[in-house]
């Protein structure tokens, strides 16, 4: 396998390989990293870029002159290895005042604020030349039904993204909206919990073209939903912004491992589909290193994010490739999906009256297991 380089455009946000380790039930058992060192350990390794949370950067609470500092700083620091920020957000979820949500919180000046950290952090991340702002509601939801009425939640959703659409075209930036998934954690129930029910939003804004998606491997597989059909259907309807990449065992908490450390067969089917469409965006890393790792630990993890993601393309490519592949795909009649049903000139009249072998057809066989088996044995490296 050949190693990673900026051509292959996998980037990392800061808050992943500098997640401390703390969670519900322990204390951080890593130190913080410094952002300048992230830079130059994540472009040694081969990443394109890295992206971050505005209070990644600037400590909450930093006064200008600070906030300029840690500006500077990480600047030069992108300057001098050439390592792009493609994408940025904002952290609308560690500070108590987003307790109850931001563009979602029933206080109205919450509301009001929210907005205006995001609009803060959206002139910088078009300053460092990000073309993507991801937005991830992970305060957004409800623990109980009856303290937050969902419609006119997304009433106020629909008002923040009108209002950020509007911001961004007034200004003039060249910067797109990526939603962000996730049916659950921290809340007990978040809003636009799915692929599906983000791109249904989508449709009620304003300016639709400025949103699409930034769909996260685990957060679907926490919903027990198909990442891959999900993929699918943000590339079909032209929504496909940018992706998280990780791995996650099926429904339970959001584990954010490496990627491919989960559902590896899923994560294979997955390369397979960006790259037969041509997904040209950045392959962005959001997981998080073991709580166990110590510093050493946290690079080989980062590593490994792009190591699984060459090794999938790699063994994909030679799945399709293959002669028996190619056989098996003509038995099962996967390119036959390709033929429209209606010929053009044909409406339904043509096909009302039809004569058709129905028990000749309900007598053929796939020969799925002979692809599943085929796909499986390139993915652990039989052939
Ligand atoms: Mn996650």
């Amino acid at each position: 396998m050949r190693n990673p380089t900026p051509a292959d455009k996998f980037t990392f946000g800061l808050w992943t390989v500098g997640w401390q380790a703390r969670d519900p039930f322990g204390d951080a058992t890593r130190a913080a990293l410094d952002p300048v060192r992230t830079v130059s350990e994540l472009a040694d390794r081969g990443a394109y870029g890295v992206t971050f949370h505005d209070d990644d950067l600037i400590p909450f609470g930093s006064g200008m002159s600070e906030r300029a500092a840690h500006i500077a700083r990480f600047k030069k620091a992108l300057e001098s290895t050439g390592m792009k920020v493609p994408m940025a957000t904002t952290n609308l979820f560690s500070h108590p005042v987003f307790k109850d949500g931001a563009f979602t919180s029933n206080n109205r000046d919450i509301r009001r604020y929210a907005i205006r950290k995001v609009m803060t952090n959206i002139e910088l991340a078009v300053e460092l030349g990000a073309k993507t702002y991801v937005c991830w509601g992970g305060r957004e939801g409800a623990e109980t039904d009856v303290g937050k009425d969902p419609v006119v939640a997304l009433e106020r959703m629909r008002e923040a993204f009108n209002l950020l659409g509007e911001f961004v075209t007034d200004k003039g930036y060249d910067i797109k909206f990526a939603l962000e998934p996730k049916p659950n954690e921290p809340r007990g129930d978040i809003f636009l919990p799915t692929i599906g029910h983000a791109l249904a939003f989508i449709n009620s804004l304003e300016r639709p073209e400025l949103v699409g998606l930034n769909p996260e491997v685990g957060h679907e597989q926490m919903a027990g939903l198909n990442f891959v059909h999900g993929i699918g259907q943000a590339l079909y309807h032209k929504k496909l912004f940018h992706i998280d990449l990780n791995g996650q065992h099926g429904p339970k908490y959001d584990q954010d491992l490496v990627f491919g450390h989960g559902d590896l067969k899923s994560a294979f089917f997955l390369v397979d589909l960006l790259e037969r469409y041509k997904y040209e965006g950045p392959k962005h890393f959001d997981y998080k290193p073991m709580r166990t790792e110590s510093d050493e630990g946290v690079w080989a993890s980062a590593t490994a994010n792009m190591r699984t993601y060459l090794i999938l393309q790699e063994r994909a490519a030679a799945f399709r490739n293959d002669p028996r592949t190619k056989a098996a795909l003509e038995k099962s009649g996967v390119n036959e999906l390709l033929q429209p049903t209606i010929s053009s000139g044909e409406g339904w009249r043509e096909i009302a009256n039809e004569n058709f072998d129905i028990e000749a057809a309900g007598k053929r066989g796939y020969h799925y297991e002979e692809l599943d088996q085929l796909a499986l044995e390139y993915l652990i490296g039989a052939f």
